[in-house]
């Protein structure tokens, strides 16, 4: 809105020229989510408090050793979501499908995740995992039909490290972005487990995302690097931006020891907003690589329940390949204190995000 507004505004004063930067809009728009979120989460958290404690006062879904956690609020995600809401309509060019397209994620990702945590703090269960699961492929369908009708992308899959090497899958472009989305969707709600963590690979991981949509939307840029060039990509740099502001003003009061969680409205809706990112900009290797936390996460918990299927069946009794999956409770069995184990998972996600640049020229 901003930019229509200065646009306007520019003819009779000029120095509103400056909101048709990129950098100008993703800058105020970083400084305004953090701001927003910083102040909303103490006021937000006080809300959701009297909300526990009209039906029962305590978190539902707590881990055994986590007792001391039982009475911290879940559902901050809501305030990330709204921040973002507003950043993507007060500061992303409105005649581009992106604030649409972020809208519609954000809204239809954080309405189950919105719903499940909800339903746990006034009943004892969320919704079952097969619900959840259904209502991921629903509304990921609804985001993959988007982009394919209203975002100016090819329907190929880009492979990393080969120069203009291409995978056309046409019809199966759909199956494919909708897989991607909900597999993040619930790699990071699999991530969500322990104060800092998920937000803090997600900061990662989506500053190189909003890197790569700023080089993808300049056609200089795009065809210097051979990447796929995506008209006004770029303006998902400011969404990134404001995910940034958002993102850290979260990890201020969900540092440990967290005053508040994410909830499934936040995990699950941050795994399928950063998908839908790797997908307009086409460059869904370069999130497996950022992103590869989550992945490798959702990897443990794919594998320690697998073996533990495969070796009940046979043997007769379930054998584990960690001591507790995912793995950040792997960490946590072995002793290593909470922090320990989230910045030392931040760590590997940063360099991650910095290996995962290195994609971008090695062609
Ligand atoms: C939800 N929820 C957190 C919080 C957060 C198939 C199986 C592996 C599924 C998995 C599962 O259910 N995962 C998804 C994870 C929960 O956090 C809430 O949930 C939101 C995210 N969805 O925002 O609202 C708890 O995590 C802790 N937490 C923090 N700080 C944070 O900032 O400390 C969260 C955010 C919170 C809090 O304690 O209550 C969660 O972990 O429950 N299931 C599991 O992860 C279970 N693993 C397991 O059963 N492993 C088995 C194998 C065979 C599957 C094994 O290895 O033997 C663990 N979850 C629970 N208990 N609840 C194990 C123990």
């Amino acid at each position: 809105m901003l930019y229509h507004l200065a646009l306007w505004l520019s003819h009779y004063f000029s120095p509103f020229n400056v909101f048709q930067y990129i950098s100008f809009r993703s800058f105020i728009a970083f400084l305004f989510a953090f701001f927003v979120v910083v102040f909303t989460i103490p006021l937000f958290v006080n809300r959701v408090k009297q909300l526990y404690l009209s039906h029962g006062g305590v978190l539902r879904e707590y881990l055994d050793h986590h007792e001391e956690k039982k009475f911290t609020p879940s559902l901050g995600g809501l305030v990330l979501i709204v921040s973002l809401l507003l950043v993507a309509f007060i500061f992303m060019r409105l005649d581009t499908p992106y604030p649409y397209l972020v809208a519609i994620t954000l809204v239809l990702f954080g309405a189950i995740g919105f719903l499940d945590d909800f339903l746990k703090i006034v009943r004892k269960d969320g919704i079952s995992a097969k619900t959840k699961l259904a209502l991921q492929f629903a509304a990921a369908a609804v985001v993959a039909l988007f982009i394919m009708k209203f975002v100016p992308i090819d329907t190929k899959i880009h492979l990393p490290l080969l120069k203009d090497m291409a995978i056309e899958l046409g019809p199966f472009y759909f199956l494919w972005a909708v897989l991607l989305i909900v597999a993040s969707s619930n790699a990071v709600n699999l991530t969500d487990g322990l104060d800092g963590l998920a937000i803090g690979a997600s900061l990662t991981t989506m500053a190189v995302l909003g890197f790569v949509a700023y080089l993808a939307g300049n056609y200089i840029y795009a065809h210097y690097l051979y990447i796929p060039y995506v008209p006004f990509a770029g303006e998902l740099t400011i969404l990134a931006l404001g995910f940034l502001g958002a993102g850290l003003a979260f990890l201020w009061h969900n540092t440990f020891p967290a005053k508040i969680f994410m909830g499934d409205v936040g995990s699950l809706t941050i795994g399928a907003l950063l998908a839908v990112i790797a997908l307009v900009t086409k460059s869904e290797f370069i999130f497996f690589l950022a992103g590869g936390l989550f992945f490798i996460e959702m990897l443990s918990v794919i594998l320690q329940v697998g073996y533990f299927k495969y070796t009940k069946k046979r043997y007769g009794e379930g054998k584990r390949i960690l001591l507790m999956a995912p793995l950040h409770h792997h960490f946590e069995k072995l002793g290593w204190k909470e922090p320990q184990i989230v910045v030392r998972l931040w760590i590997v996600s940063i360099l991650l995000g910095i290996a995962s640049l290195t994609l971008l020229k090695l062609r």
